[in-house]
């Protein structure tokens, strides 16, 4: 299952599918072949492991996948019937699946007389498509709001100069964590202000899957905005509304969206009540004046404060990061720090 995990984790992240893997294991134990889902459209990952043995090789195999082999016919066919129809004699799966459309393939799978072990690393298949079970919850894209601040709240300097606040650390790590999302979007002012590639690169070099880029907003971009040159065509949402870009967000198949600004978007989002995790980099240092990281997010009284639940905590460089969801949100509870504050965490930040 661990395997399995780890072959999940390279399909693409944030679309319309979950990210699954499959480990296909012959009676003795042997390695037949993996398989990976690559997307809304390509072949689910138990039949993707089934294509790359010769007929009759499964008979007697073990399925290891990380999620629930679907029931329905959706873009493909039922895995249930595919594993049957192979031979497979036993499936261990880690995740139920939440999609009251697919799911049923336990119990099919089971009543074909295929032994079934269910909740193997459950826990560990169930964060890893969090967010995509969280937009079937919520019947929309996941939306994670992004800043980086001085630890006054400032994202920029009086003369709106931001370049850099954060350090290199702190910056690879919101990259890892736009390449988590199926979108990536800011405001026609960060757009024409920044010229942001919206890419999710490592240094130089552009990470396997790449955010669909959004541009929430009236006004044209710049003929020559390096936007142009994202490989995925820029969306354009002509409005100020979070509630069109969220649903221009679900209809280009994306499952979440990653908003980075700048404070003008992030405010309607907020104000919208449509975020559901708030990433914040804090640098050690101060600004002043009046470029806070958000403007008028409905708040006119303490009594309407906004209260979030601390999730994660992390020192990266110089700089922190917190993690934080609305107040009584699914999964909002229990705070994770780095082991010791006075180094820089060690641990995974990406995915969560
Ligand atoms: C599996 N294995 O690898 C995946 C599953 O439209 P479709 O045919 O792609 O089906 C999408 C649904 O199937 C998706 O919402 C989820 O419930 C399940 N995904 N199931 O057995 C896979 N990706
Ligand atoms: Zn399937």
């Amino acid at each position: 299952m661990r395997r399995a995990l780890e072959l999940a984790a390279t399909g693409p992240a944030g679309g319309l599918n979950p990210q699954v893997g499959c480990v296909l294991l012959g009676p003795d134990g042997s390695l037949l072949a993996e398989g990976v889902h690559r997307g809304a459209g390509s072949p689910h990952a138990e039949a993707d492991a089934l294509s790359r043995v010769p007929p009759g090789a499964a008979v007697g195999a073990t399925a290891v996948v990380t999620l629930e082999p679907c029931d329905h016919t959706g873009r493909t066919g039922p895995c249930s019937t595919a594993l049957i129809d192979a031979g497979v004699a036993r499936v261990v799966f880690a995740q139920p699946d939440p999609n009251p459309l697919a799911a049923g393939g336990a119990a099919r799978l089971r009543a074909a007389g295929v032994r079934v072990d269910a909740g193997v690393l459950a826990d560990e298949a169930e964060a890893l498509n969090e967010r995509w079970s969280a937009s079937l919850r919520l019947g929309r894209p996941w939306v994670t709001a992004k800043w980086a601040a001085s630890l006054d709240g400032r994202i920029a300097a009086a003369d709106g100069t931001s370049r850099w606040i954060t350090g290199a650390e702190a910056r690879a790590d919101a990259h890892r964590r736009r390449a988590a999302h199926g979108a990536i979007l800011v405001g026609t002012g960060t757009a024409l202000a920044d010229d942001p590639a919206l890419t999710a690169r490592d240094g130089e070099r552009l990470l396997p899957h790449q955010p669909i880029p959004v541009v929430l907003g009236l006004r044209d971009l710049a003929p020559g905005a390096a936007l142009h040159d994202h490989p995925r065509p820029v969306l354009r949402v002509p409005s100020r509304d979070p509630r069109a870009a969220v649903a221009a967000v679900a209809d280009a198949g994306a499952s979440s969206v990653f908003v980075e600004g700048g404070p003008t978007v992030v405010s309607a989002f907020l104000a919208a009540g449509l975020v559901d995790e708030v990433l914040v980099y804090l640098a050690p240092t101060l600004l002043g004046g009046d470029r806070l990281a958000t403007g008028d997010i409905g708040v006119p009284t303490i009594a309407a404060q906004r209260r979030l639940a601390l999730r994660e905590v992390h020192r990266l460089g110089d700089d922190l990061l917190v993690v934080a969801r609305p107040e009584g949100a699914p999964g909002s509870g229990g705070l994770h720090t780095s082991p010791d504050p006075g180094t820089p965490s060690t641990r995974p930040t990406e995915g969560d």
